[in-house]
């Protein structure tokens, strides 16, 4: 069972929808070949029974290899299936909510925009912080005003929580984002979307965040 402690390094978005022509249980396979732990899956157009289906498959992919998988959104889908936490946004159930429900072993992460909301998802029993979005991106729409790395450095001693930078990350950023202090980055794009994915893979693990 992957510990809190494999929270860091780089956090693979797994996203239905994002990434619609790639097999994610073959991407899956491929980042942890490349050194990937950590992975997240999100579906938020299909239907609770579908998603629950997929997210099995990935499930099994990651218990094969041991590293974590959190679920967007839901915990009744991470409970569903077997997955090792939870993660949520501003709008989704309150923290104190879900860790009713996930119980204290569960992983909850928080997306997180501003400084408030890492102090209150710190005191509230947060196991990471995601932060951002870092850059403007356009995988997500009509995402919160862009943090830059500025914001990053100013929210690092509010939390002693792993923070993730998320949201137009690049292996270009990686060395600045390192040095702001944080954790792991969040990606998509950038490895989903590469014409050699393996290869931004590696060098997502080779330079950013341990
Ligand atoms: N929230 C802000 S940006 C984002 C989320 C979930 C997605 C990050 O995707 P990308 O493609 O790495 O910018
Ligand atoms: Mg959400």
């Amino acid at each position: 069972m992957p510990s809190l402690s494999s929270l860091s390094g780089v956090y693979l978005l797994l996203d239905e929808q994002w990434a619609c022509t790639l097999d994610l249980s073959r991407v899956m396979e491929s980042a942890v070949g490349c050194g990937i732990r950590l992975f997240q899956y999100r579906n938020k157009t299909d239907s609770i029974q579908a998603v629950v289906i997929k997210a099995k498959a990935l499930r099994a992919v990651a218990a094969r290899f041991g590293v974590v998988f959190i679920i967007n959104d839901r915990c009744d889908v991470a409970l569903a299936v077997g997955a090792d936490g939870v993660h949520l946004g501003q709008e989704d159930l309150p923290l104190d909510l879900a860790r009713r429900i996930m119980g204290p072993d569960g992983i909850i992460g928080v997306s997180t925009h501003q400084p408030e909301e890492v102090t209150l998802a710190t005191r509230g029993g947060a196991d990471y912080i995601g932060f951002g979005p870092l850059f403007p991106t356009t995988t997500k729409e009509h995402h919160a005003p862009t943090v830059g790395l500025s914001g990053l450095r100013g929210i690092r001693s509010l939390t002693p929580l792993p923070v993730f930078a998320i949201g137009g990350i690049t292996v270009e950023s990686l060395q600045d984002i390192r040095e702001a202090g944080a954790n792991g980055v969040a990606v998509a794009s950038a490895v989903l979307d590469s014409s050699e994915m393996e290869r931004t893979m590696r060098d997502f693990v080779d330079q950013g965040p341990a």
